[in-house]
């Protein structure tokens, strides 16, 4: 990152909540999703806007954040904290931000609208100002959990628009007679599971029958906060195991990789801090030789459009799940179309992110809206 310029005030700040339908419920784990609700964040500086939207949900059943928690904390501590501040670079602001614990998504949703703003304002693409390259990047899917005969049709559709890999949501009672039904359909497909965290130690046995699977890996099977056990578990297991959950702080990568509990990382940059903090993350694999992709939280076209960017680091060397946007959302809130097009999604061209906002749809999508000032 040698991109330098005169430091960067933020003069102001917009901060809606929206609410999007999803096309088809999504299921996982712990709970089904009917709808998108997310704080969006715009800041404002030289007549220019950045934006990123917040991944926590309304309930803290991903990870400990809420949708409720994290509106209060953006407007009453975080936005307050950097609004009519200058900032020399986006690390600066994230550096503000990190003493106060936790709250990761939230810290992330002001530190991604920042770097947004950031590469306009130097008028490139954010994937240079990241440190990435190319002009598309590799596609996975994320398949709910469901009947095992709609899942097996929703992989061939996903196979035959050419999506790299498939991955299947699984639970306890939803996962060994699945993976039998998939891998005897398609032997040759890279196949994955995410179990968002559903299994123990306990479990071991069973995990141990997905040995046979082939899988590329199995995303977080253990709790979302404990590493330790994840460690114990690659320990008995020939698949590698992907964390997901477990990595919300460069430590927890750093832990993860030198305890053997991860041999892949999956990155969100929403739950991580910001890029801050998955730039490090994802520096620290490549040092460590584990692969890393890019994760998903059912994103509109602005946390999406996010997504692609970071993709293009260089150790995002596994398929992500940034699949086309129509999968999830009938109209999106942003005016360009984020579709995958033989198992690459393109990299909205222009400055900063690359997407602008459709205002008209996003007006009728917005359940609140409120203006910070300096
Ligand atoms: O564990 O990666 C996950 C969606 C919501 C919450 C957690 C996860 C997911 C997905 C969907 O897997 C990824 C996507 O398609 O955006
Ligand atoms: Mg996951």
């Amino acid at each position: 990152m040698t991109q330098t310029r005169s430091p960067l005030r933020i003069e102001a700040a917009d901060l809606r909540l929206v609410r999007l339908p999803l096309v088809t419920p999504f299921t996982i784990a712990t709970g089904t999703m009917t709808e998108k609700i997310f704080p969006l964040l715009t800041l404002k500086a030289d007549g220019i806007e950045g934006y990123a939207e917040g991944v926590m949900d309304p309930l803290p059943d991903y990870l400990d954040e809420t949708v409720s928690g994290a509106m209060e904390l953006l407007r009453s501590l975080l936005l307050p904290q950097v609004i009519g501040q200058s900032f020399a670079h986006p690390q600066e602001l994230a550096r503000k931000l990190a003493p106060w614990r936790a709250n990761h998504m939230a810290k992330a949703t002001v530190e991604m609208a920042f770097w947004d703003l950031w590469a306009k304002s130097l008028n490139l693409p954010l994937q240079t100002v990241l440190g990435g390259s190319g002009d598309a990047v590799d596609v996975g899917v994320s398949l709910g959990i469901g009947p095992i005969a709609t899942t097996l049709e929703r992989i061939a559709s996903h196979l035959d628009q050419g999506y790299q890999r498939i991955k299947l949501k699984v639970k306890p009672g939803h996962d060994l007679a699945l993976l039998r039904a998939a891998r005897a359909e398609f032997p040759e497909a890279h196949l994955t599971v995410d179990a968002n965290t559903c299994y123990s130690l306990a479990d071991t046995a069973l995990l141990q029958q997905m040995d046979a699977f082939n899988l590329d890996y199995i995303e977080q099977p253990l709790a979302w906060d404990d590493i330790h056990d994840h460690a114990t578990l690659q320990s008995r297991l020939r698949t590698p195991i992907c964390l997901d959950e477990c990595i919300r702080t460069v430590d927890h990568a750093r832990k993860a990789l030198q305890s053997d509990a991860a041999r892949v990382i999956n990155i969100k940059v929403g739950r991580s801090g910001g890029y801050t903090n998955a730039l490090r993350i994802h520096d620290l694999c490549e040092s460590f030789s584990v692969p890393v992709w890019c994760g998903g939280m059912l994103e509109s076209g602005i946390g999406r459009a996010h997504n692609i960017h970071l993709s293009t680091l260089p150790n995002f060397t596994k398929p992500g799940d940034v699949s086309s946007a129509s999968r999830y959302f009938t109209r999106d809130i942003i005016a360009e179309k984020l579709e995958t097009s033989g198992g690459r999604m393109p990299v909205p061209q222009g400055a900063g992110i690359g997407v602008t906002l459709d205002l008209d749809y996003l007006a009728t999508a917005t359940l609140s809206q409120e203006s910070l000032h300096a």
